[in-house]
């Protein structure tokens, strides 16, 4: 049989489109069969089922192996040459004389087409599929354009790694990845140059690690401006450097932390207020926009922060942070809510959480979304919170909240009326 559309993810990649149709032609039951061994008995008698359902708890295991394989990739083989691009190939010892290229010497580019203000060029790959060169001097020529490189970034997109490429069709001896590579920088001229494209890159395992076999390119383009849009300052803000970084654990589909732009005082550049799955920072930048973590003691507790915005809500020339978190576990009361919280400045610059500030009797759940806006009109910033619930925005089965629970919430500002609440 052949697996069909809605086969989960790790089934199409082990009988990945792009093999020979005989081992398309691989049955689930054969599959399983080599699975065996990683798969628990209850699961084993259900072997001969064919794969349909994305929810099937069989696939999950070998699916899990494999990311778990993956990371390994990402470590051993993306990061390093992520990292020796970085380095302006300096160092000549990177690849081995083993590694082959192909798709890199018989390139030429199109005409470009003018975009207003920057040109496209398509890459036009001229060696054969088969062309494999074990000439290294290929690849660094093909970033020859740069005089500088500003930021390299080369992100994995899908991994093959079929019952032939895998000990015992079980574990990945080898892989291919197709990535997705963004190279930006300047051009000998002075121009800002980005060249991005895919690479595919066959990875396989000597002495217990992943290397590097060979680079494919499989398309490519170049975009030439002369004059900056915008400028990356990633590097300077150090930004990346202080912001703590978590393993992700949930569904992709809800999305990251919140990040927000605002001043805790009226000073500039603008603050930073970054949230991870854990702690937060509140980041403080120079007039030449280095940043710093500014200590914060509360406010850097708080968790799960999934959307926040800076607003000015009692017009005191000082942003507080409003901060909406995603905490279905911990016990809404009806006038303290744990979920939704509005910071405030002290003139010293310490945040404190403001208390019994929105009233909201309604069960909730799930707080995510934020939007804020001066909904009534009265000057002062109102704001919107969202409750999707647990089945989220993107689910396939029609989503019915439990009774009582309320999915929207608006909350105009009363300040006008109520002096003295903050
Ligand atoms: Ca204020
Ligand atoms: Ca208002």
């Amino acid at each position: 049989m052949k697996l069909k559309k809605e086969a989960v993810l790790c089934a199409s990649l082990i009988l990945s489109p792009a093999l020979s149709s005989k081992e398309n032609d691989l049955s689930a039951k054969e599959i399983f069969t080599s699975l065996k061994s990683r798969i628990n008995e209850s699961l084993l008698s259900r072997k001969n089922e064919p794969i349909k359902r994305a929810k099937d708890e069989r696939i999950l295991v070998q699916c899990l192996d494999d990311e778990m394989q993956f990371l390994s990739i990402e470590e051993n083989v993306l990061a390093p040459l992520t990292n020796y691009l970085k380095g302006s190939f300096s160092d000549d010892k990177f690849f081995d004389d083993s590694v082959w290229f192909s798709g890199f010497r018989g390139l030429a580019y199109g005409s470009g087409r003018d975009l207003g203000g920057f040109t496209l060029s398509k890459g036009l790959i001229l060696d054969s599929r088969d062309m494999k060169i074990k000439n290294k001097k290929a690849f660094k020529k093909f970033f020859k354009e740069f005089s500088k490189l500003d930021n390299v970034e080369i992100a994995a997109l899908e991994y093959f790694s079929p019952v032939n490429m895998r000990h015992d069709g079980k574990k990945m001896n080898s892989a291919r990845i197709r990535t997705m590579f963004d190279v930006r920088g300047f051009s000998q001229n002075g121009e800002l140059l980005q060249q991005r494209g895919e690479f595919l890159i066959s990875t396989s395992i000597k002495k217990g690690k992943w290397v590097v076999e060979g680079i494919r390119l499989a398309n490519t383009e170049k975009l030439v401006a002369k004059a900056p849009l915008f400028k990356n300052i990633t590097n300077e803000s150090k930004i990346a450097s202080v912001v703590p970084r978590h393993l992700r654990r949930e569904a992709i589909r809800r999305g990251g932390y919140a990040m927000a732009l605002g001043n805790g005082d009226v000073n500039k550049p603008s603050d930073i207020f970054v949230a991870t799955v854990a702690e937060t920072v509140y980041l403080k930048g120079d007039k030449n926009l280095n940043y710093k973590v500014n200590k914060q003691e509360k406010l850097e507790k708080e968790s799960f922060v999934k959307a926040a915005s800076f607003a000015d809500f009692d017009k005191d020339g000082r942003d507080e942070l409003l901060l909406v978190r995603f905490a279905p576990n911990e016990v809404q009361s009806k006038k303290d809510r744990s979920d939704i919280l509005i910071y405030k400045t002290s003139e010293a610059g310490v945040y404190k959480p403001l208390r019994e500030i929105i009233s909201f009797s309604k069960k909730t759940a799930y707080a995510m979304p934020l939007a804020l806006g001066d909904f009534d009109s009265d000057g002062f910033l109102d704001f919107y919170v969202g409750f999707p619930g647990a089945k989220d925005f993107t689910t396939l089965e029609e989503a019915k909240q439990k009774e009582g629970l309320e999915t929207q919430g608006l909350f105009y500002n009363k300040l006008a009326k109520r002096e003295g609440l903050f």
